[in-house]
């Protein structure tokens, strides 16, 4: 499944560190990932092991922030559906021929929970890679919004050296230094996406809202990176491994 793009998508990428992409799925496939979702999130489909709070909340009783890596290697008809068919096509498009699936996640903001996920930029959780072409893919299962907590990114950020980062609450995401006064705010229509660098300073606010705002996220890097990783026991199953500076 090929997805085509212009020229100048290719060059904001490059210059901004992000991208938005429109309409990638149509109606009728949103309705199969909010089903397959809503899955994931009652256990029907049981990746507990993979299942975590980003929120850094240690009670397992309020989730605030779901977050389920590898969604994929639970339930692998996933990787034949069109989110990952047309993102590694984009991913390809935009950063070379051997770009391959690293990993997926799931990220729901649940109601009324209000938990911003911190200022961060994705390598900071990666270990040291010689090539760090990599890419990620957020689609919008929900309409996202500033009151449910859509990503906002700070142009050109992916330009600047890896920022310090810490860790929150009880395992929970990492943070660094960011502000919305020089970001821009994304707002997406429910199966539009919007991709970032890995370099690319990113955060969203809580969901004050009474719906849930979920998130399926692929993640792309060279195939030859990604055996790397597998070597030094990488797989982004959950294991929190810190890069900090
Ligand atoms: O969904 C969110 O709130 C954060 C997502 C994120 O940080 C990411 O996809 O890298």
């Amino acid at each position: 499944m090929s997805f085509e793009l212009s020229t100048a998508q290719k060059s904001f990428f490059k210059e901004e560190g992000y991208l938005v992409i429109n309409h990638l799925l149509s109606q009728e496939e949103v309705n199969y990932y909010n089903e397959v979702y809503e899955g994931f999130l009652n256990n029907s489909i049981n990746a507990s092991k993979y299942r975590s709070d980003l929120s850094g909340s240690a009670d397992p009783n309020s989730e605030k922030i779901t977050q389920i890596m590898v969604p994929s290697k639970v339930f692998p008809e996933l990787l034949e559906k069109p989110l990952h068919q047309k993102t590694l096509s984009i991913a390809k498009g935009l950063l070379g021929e051997d770009m391959d699936l690293d990993f997926d996640m799931l990220i729901n903001k649940a109601p009324h929970t209000n938990t911003i996920t911190p200022w961060h930029q994705d390598a900071a959780y990666w270990i040291e890679l010689p090539d760090k072409r990599a890419v990620s893919c957020w689609v919008a299962i929900d309409r996202a919004f500033k009151e449910n907590g859509c990503m906002w990114y700070v142009p050109k950020s992916h330009l600047q050296p890896l920022l310090t980062h810490t860790q929150t609450g009880n395992k929970g995401a990492l943070k660094c230094e960011g502000s919305e006064a020089n970001a821009v705010c994304i707002e997406l229509e429910p199966g539009s996406c919007v991709l970032h660098q890995g370099g690319t300073l990113h955060y969203s606010r809580g969901n004050t809202t009474s719906q849930h705002r979920k998130a399926l996220i692929t993640n792309f890097r060279p195939g030859e990176m990604i055996a790397l990783e597998r070597l030094q026991g990488v797989d982004h199953t959950g294991e929190r491994k810190i890069n900090i500076k």
